[in-house]
């Protein structure tokens, strides 16, 4: 049966030509200058190398794998000294047959990892850095030599395509496998319980005998019902079934196999917005980078799982996984905890004729990949393309052409795109896809918040049949930079939370929209800018890099979307004041805040998520909020000049990535 083995720990690392030294896998070579500013961090090809014993293996009936879960951007891999597999794209999984390059005893593994500049493979222009390395995890999977298989795209081979029908579900399930033999399968809920019938195919051993190559052969399995079937319901329900599925061979189990999936059905419509099993279900999303601090690319399961609690604190109930595919344990978080995603390929500011080819094995990997994930509604097919594209009808043909395979592949999922700013409500490329959103940054790189409602209003009226969202929207906020009288550009904590609180207000003044995603939910690295006092980095996250500082702008969406009771004082970072009289901010999901200085009650307010007290300042006070029996503190001291630290040094907004 089927055994993993990883290959972590040390690995031989040089980078171009450089020295030897040891590594360890996950690993980027670019965790540093890739975030510290200038626009220079190393391209080029590392060579990672590794000696390890055979695995332990029945050559008769098992293969070995070798699998990798993402090395950026391209790989070449050799097994004793034999290139054995290439592969384009630093964000999708990928595995290779290596089992008749194996020798007996000691084996030398090498992989090429590829970061260097080119005009084939994406992303190539955008606002992030592109870590090089084997950053995500490689294994070695012992597999059956007949058995479940997705072929070169990687997919499990068993795809599932439930259909509602009344209080049932109708389940379809296509089946790859490597060889003939008898397929079986049943569903089951998550105590085990079986919930359907037991369904037999007996297939032909033609066509997909040899396991080393890609030949297998493809089977529909006769439809199964779950009764009475319980819906994945997003966070309200998440629930999730089990298919379980063997292989038998002359009477024997060979392979067998469990996928979770669930049952729901989306639907968005230009007038009323997003739909979740027939019900409206408004998405209140962040986009989400994969990057930290210091560690770039190359981050663990746990810090996965501490973003993913992040934005589940904030209340999320969806996210954009920009610009990429991301780590399948985020996928997966998500399908358990009932957050809805837009997932998507690289496909990023510039449509590179020599590119076709990548875009479209990115997204057949992006869809066999993830096509069981409940979570995931809509498949998006490129960011800002129309910002530097040169070739436009390419460009345009080859939207069609990749719009075109996503209703192929999945004939369920909606597709979406996101546009540039620039690109006017006219421009043809808003108007290949499903579903349309935009990156609009309305109040941060051009003044006026009104225009977000005016543009909104604008789309809707001349285009009312075409749903449209906002893929981004944000403003920079530097926790450590303050203002008492913000102003768009200052990159403050303080114009951040103000520029959201419009956001806010204004998305709601327009509930038709099908979506929202904060651009975003984490500062990431963008080695070509220099903002912000910090270069490297676009700090439009609402949390710090590290993860460490959850700036006000956090604690404003978690007081809309979240219904865990909590109080937070905003500014609290901007300590020293130079007024009178100060205004206190507030951030609550609670009707009544109470506000204390030290033992006496300074005021009692009811409102509706922000709150304001003017509290006089004297030489200091120690305030403490509570409401809902939370309850949150903060220091302000009074200064006879403003604090130079709180102001930026740079001036304007600098160094942009573009
Ligand atoms: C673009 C781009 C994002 C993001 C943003 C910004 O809209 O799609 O990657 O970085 O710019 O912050 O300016």
């Amino acid at each position: 049966m089927r055994r993993t083995i990883p290959m972590e720990g040390s690995w031989l690392f040089r980078k171009g030509d450089g020295p030897e030294e040891t590594v360890a896998i996950p690993h980027t070579w670019n965790a540093v200058d890739g975030q510290d500013g200038g626009n220079d961090y190393w391209r080029g090809v590392g060579s990672y190398r590794k000696s390890f014993q055979a695995p332990g293996f029945d050559p008769d009936s098992e293969r070995v794998i070798l699998w990798f879960d993402g090395v950026s951007e391209s790989a070449k891999v050799f097994l004793n000294g034999e290139e054995t597999a290439a592969h384009d794209g630093g964000y999708s999984g990928f595995g290779v047959d290596i089992t008749d390059a194996l020798k007996e005893g000691e084996n030398t593994l090498e992989v090429w990892a590829d970061n260097s500049v080119n005009d084939r493979v994406y992303p190539q222009k955008a606002d992030f850095t592109f870590y090089g390395g084997i950053y995500r995890p490689v294994f070695l999977k012992i597999m059956p030599r007949w058995r479940f298989d997705g072929g070169k795209y990687g997919g499990s081979g068993i795809r599932i395509s439930p259909k509602i029908s009344g209080k049932n579900a109708e389940v379809s399930v296509t089946s790859w496998i490597q060889g003939g033999g008898e397929i079986s399968a049943y569903i089951s809920d998550p105590e085990g319980k079986k919930v359907s019938r037991t369904v037999r195919v007996k297939v032909d051993e033609k066509g997909g005998s040899d396991p080393g190559s890609s030949g297998k052969l493809e089977v529909e399995l006769p439809p199964m019902t779950i009764k009475n079937v319980h819906l994945w319901e997003g966070v309200k329900s998440p629930f999730r079934y089990t298919l379980n599925a063997t292989l038998e061979r002359a009477g024997k189990v060979v392979d067998s196999i469990s996928v979770k999936f669930g049952v729901r059905e989306i639907r968005i419509d230009s007038r009323e917005g997003f739909f979740l099993n027939g019900k409206k279900y408004p998405l209140n999303g962040v986009s989400r980078h994969q990057d930290r601090k210091g560690i770039g690319s190359a981050i663990s399961p746990a810090m996965h799982r501490e973003d993913f609690e992040l934005i589940r604190e904030l209340g999320a109930n969806s996210i954009r996984l920009a610009h990429y595919q991301h780590d399948q344990l985020f996928y997966d978080l998500c399908d358990e905890y009932g957050i809805v995603v837009w997932a998507e390929i690289p496909y990023i500011s510039e449509h590179m004729v020599n590119g076709r080819e990548n875009t479209i094995s990115q997204m057949k990997e992006l869809i066999i990949q993830n096509y069981n994930h409940p979570s995931i509604c809509v498949w998006g097919i490129s960011n800002e393309i129309t910002i530097s594209t040169k070739d436009r009808k390419d460009m345009l043909d080859n939207h069609h052409l990749l719009n075109e395979l996503c209703h192929q592949m999945d004939p369920s999922r909606p597709t979406t795109l996101a546009c540039y700013a620039m690109c006017g409500p006219f421009n043809p490329s808003a108007h290949i896809t499903d579903a349309v959103a935009w990156n609009l940054y309305l109040g941060w790189y051009v003044p006026g918040f009104f225009l977000n409602d005016l543009w909104i209003s604008f789309f809707h009226l001349v285009f009312p049949k075409r749903p449209l969202g906002f893929s981004e929207y944000g403003a920079e906020g530097m926790p450590n930079l303050h203002s008492n009288k913000p102003k768009r550009g200052d990159q403050t904590e303080e114009y951040q939370a103000l520029y959201h609180e419009f956001m806010l207000k204004c998305f709601s003044r327009h509930p038709w929209m099908w979506c929202s995603y904060v651009w975003n939910m984490f500062d990431f690295a963008a080695d070509a800018r220099d903002q912000g006092g910090e270069p490297g980095m676009n700090h439009k996250g609402l949390v710090t890099f590290d993860r460490k500082i959850k700036k006000d702008s956090f604690y404003l969406y978690k007081a809309y979307w979240s219904q865990d009771p909590f109080v937070h004082i905003c500014s609290k970072r901007f300590e020293n004041r130079t007024e009178e009289m100060l205004e206190v901010k507030i951030y609550s999901n609670q009707k009544r805040v109470t506000l204390y200085s030290g033992e006496k009650k300074i005021g009692e307010m009811s409102g509706d998520r922000i709150f304001r007290f003017q509290v006089p300042l004297g030489e200091g006070v120690s305030l403490r909020a509570e409401a809902g029996g939370q309850t949150d503190t903060a220091i302000f001291r009074h200064v006879s000049s403003p604090d130079p630290s709180y102001i930026l040094k740079q001036k304007g907004q600098s160094a942009n990535w573009t």
